[in-house]
């Protein structure tokens, strides 16, 4: 029977949901990761989880034992080289992953500014502000004119050879000269990954720090790279995210209308769907099948991307994507790619649902295969909702958790944080500074990445409590924001609820939670920006290393993940991880967890225990107040009225809207 980590010992959200679903006889046959985690039966080996076992070459594969002669590779390869190999293998991996996803988006968004697809161009400041910087004539043109430049000059950025990537500039100046002198500036995006892949094929590159100075480039050219090109030309097409309230848990799944979940990362898809739903003829379709309607839903990251700009609810996180299956309730779950588990197609075997894959790239057995092709987006979106909606009324025996959907907050882009603490009609990260400077807000952490079936599934809101009683503003990206969100800490009344006096304060004045919802995974780059914005307000130094701000991705999962977690460290902040495949090698392990500090101004932490990650995360926020000479315990000044109208003008536009709820 289907289990789930941590939830049996307490009342948390996700584990009431999930229990409640799990305590009925249908999903009682569901067999998920955690059973499969179990029916394994063995733990980890060793040399995988420190980083140790290579595999690059016929030779091997080899064990490596660090300082056993006798235990080096068949090529005499040693411990610091094959871990910093495998490292440097995971970020290139991640990097491909973000890089193939923004590739996409950018082609999707030429088709956009061509008028080949049923999207347009919805941000023009946006576009605008793009254009400048990457030299695009804006006076006098028509926005698809621009468009269709910048399209063409963001996608060259992927095969170019020579020079830096457009969007280094957009970094603090000593950010970009640390870059400069520790030659990580990316040139291509492409070029990284494969110079990274072939730097660490066999017999190559075989000094540990040599390989982790391209990991730092690859990862680059992933943070401020493809992933910022996805997020601000899909902000473009698709609109900047403005908060909104929305729902999000398995009771957003409807029992009168038919249940299409979309899964994935890539919004060209669910964003074409979410046209579709609207179409008449699909709407007749539904009716005449007996049902209100098509309810869209979104799981793991593709939902984050309709969460944000529309408010379409999210049933389910990375972790939850098999229990939103085992409802019986889901006549499709459409997805496309990364972080989809084969065996969402075993899960609905016997049931009337389908699993639909939509892209070249990535097929699953079982599923039903329909093309999604972007020049003919609309008509593709139908036909997969056609394809939902015939299955409604083979709906049989389904259990939807009653009640069991949560209200959130969301939509906080790196703009939006600008006019919320800045006022409505002058942007600026001022107050947030002086917030931080005068003591309310001790520093920002962000929490990002996956979820994990090994760990309980309340790591993230362990940690997301413990930095907000402390006063700690929390970001928060990816599944860990859905995460965030079950637990309630989302909503603005958990300012209140759960933080510290000074970001309370802060809170509940400007009507905001004290853990912002940014984004997608590929949407950490708006935390670069944020990061930026910050240092260039003035008044915490001039690079992101000097910021009080630290990062963590706890339950990481995906090798995406740790190419975030890299770019972050090169970019100069502080990341903690539950654990990294290092381990195997004590050079390596010191290099990343105390080395890369040297060169960067950041490194890595490791901390299994998620209370004292948290306070890890607090102490480096406070050794940074320290240097900055603002850790000083600051006299509590009450505000009068006249303090608390200033701030109130400042109050967070459209918090209290309500979009795409039930
Ligand atoms: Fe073994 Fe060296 Fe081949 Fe790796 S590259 S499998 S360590 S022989
Ligand atoms: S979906 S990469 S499990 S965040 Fe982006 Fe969630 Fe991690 Fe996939």
């Amino acid at each position: 029977m289907a289990k789930m980590k941590g939830c049996e010992s307490c009342n948390d959200i996700t584990g009431a949901s999930t229990l409640d679903l799990l305590n009925q006889d249908l999903a009682k046959q569901v067999r998920t990761a955690y059973d499969r985690l179990e029916d394994r039966g063995m733990s980890a080996c060793l040399f995988g989880s420190g980083g140790t076992c290579c595999r690059i070459c016929n030779m091997g594969p080899c064990q490596i034992i660090d300082g056993v002669e006798s235990m080096i590779g068949v090529c005499g390869a040693t411990a610091s080289t094959v871990a910093a190999r495998n490292f440097a293998r995971i970020v290139a991996a991640g990097t491909a992953a973000h890089t193939d996803h923004a590739r996409e988006m950018v082609r999707g968004f030429i088709a956009t500014a061509k008028g080949e697809t049923p999207h347009e161009i919805k941000d023009v400041d946006k576009l605008h502000r793009m254009a400048r910087l990457f030299g695009v004539e804006t006076e006098g043109r028509d926005k698809n004119e621009i468009a269709l430049e910048l399209g063409e000059k963001a996608l060259a950025e992927f095969g170019q050879q020579e020079g830096t990537l457009t969007m280094l500039k957009r970094a603090p100046e000593k950010q970009q000269e640390i870059w400069k002198r520790e030659g990580v500036e990316p040139r291509g995006i492409d070029r990284e990954v494969v110079e990274m892949m072939h730097r660490t094929h066999m017999g190559v590159d075989q000094e540990y720090k040599n390989i982790l100075k391209q990991a730092a480039r690859t990862s680059l050219a992933d943070g401020w790279g493809a992933s910022m090109l996805s997020t601000e030309l899909t902000d473009i097409m698709f609109g900047t995210p403005v908060p909104k309230r929305a729902i999000v848990d398995l009771g957003v799944l409807r029992e009168d209308m038919v249940n299409v979940t979309v899964h994935g990362h890539e919004p060209l898809l669910a964003e074409s769907l979410c046209l579709a739903v609207e179409d008449e003829e699909i709407r007749a379709l539904a009716k005449k099948a007996g049902a209100k309607g098509v309810n869209l839903a979104g799981v793991c990251c593709t939902g984050n991307e309709i969460l944000m700009r529309r408010g379409v609810p999210v049933a389910g996180s990375f972790i939850q994507q098999e229990m939103v299956l085992a409802t019986g309730a889901v006549e499709a779950m459409v997805v496309d790619v990364q972080c989809i588990m084969q065996s969402v197609a075993e899960v609905v075997k016997g049931k009337h649902t389908d699993i639909i894959t939509t892209n070249y790239r990535a097929k699953i057995p079982g599923a039903v295969h329909i093309q999604f092709e972007e020049d003919d987006a609309y008509n593709s979106a139908k036909e997969i909702l056609k394809h939902a909606i015939a299955n409604f009324k083979k709906r049989g025996e389904h259990y939807i958790p009653k009640d069991k959907k949560l209200d959130v907050v969301v939509g906080f882009s790196h703009e939006t944080i600008n006019y919320m603490l800045g006022g409505r009609f002058r942007a600026s990260y001022r107050p947030l500074n002086d917030n931080i400077i005068n003591g309310r807000i001790r520093g920002v952490a962000a929490i990002v990445g996956c979820e994990h079936y090994k760990y309980a599934d309340d790591v993230h809101f362990t940690i997301a409590r413990e930095l907000i009683r402390n006063n700690v503003l929390v970001l928060a990206t990816g599944c860990a924001a859905q995460a965030l969100g079950r637990r309630g800490l989302l909503r603005p009344e958990a300012a209140a609820e759960y933080a510290g006096e000074g970001l309370a304060e802060v809170c509940e004045t400007v009507g905001m939670p004290p853990a912002l919802h940014v984004g997608s995974c590929v949407d950490n780059s708006r935390l670069l920006i944020a990061l930026t914005e910050m240092v260039r307000e003035g008044g915490l130094g001039d690079d992101i290393s000097q910021l009080p701000a630290v990062g963590t991705a706890p339950l990481w999962m995906s090798e995406k993940a740790v190419a975030i977690g890299q770019y972050f460290v090169t970019s100069g902040a502080h990341v903690i991880f539950q654990n990294l495949p290092i381990t195997g090698s004590k050079d390596l392990s010191k290099f990343i967890l105390e080395g890369m500090k040297e060169l960067y101004g950041a490194c890595w932490g490791v901390e299994e225990d998620p209370v004292k990650l948290a306070q890890k995360m607090i102490a480096a926020i406070d050794e940074k107040r320290e240097a900055l000479g603002i850790n000083k315990k600051q006299e509590r000044i009450l505000m009068d009225m006249q303090m608390r109208r200033e701030l109130e003008g400042k109050a967070l536009p459209g918090a209290g809207c309500t979009q795409g709820g039930h």
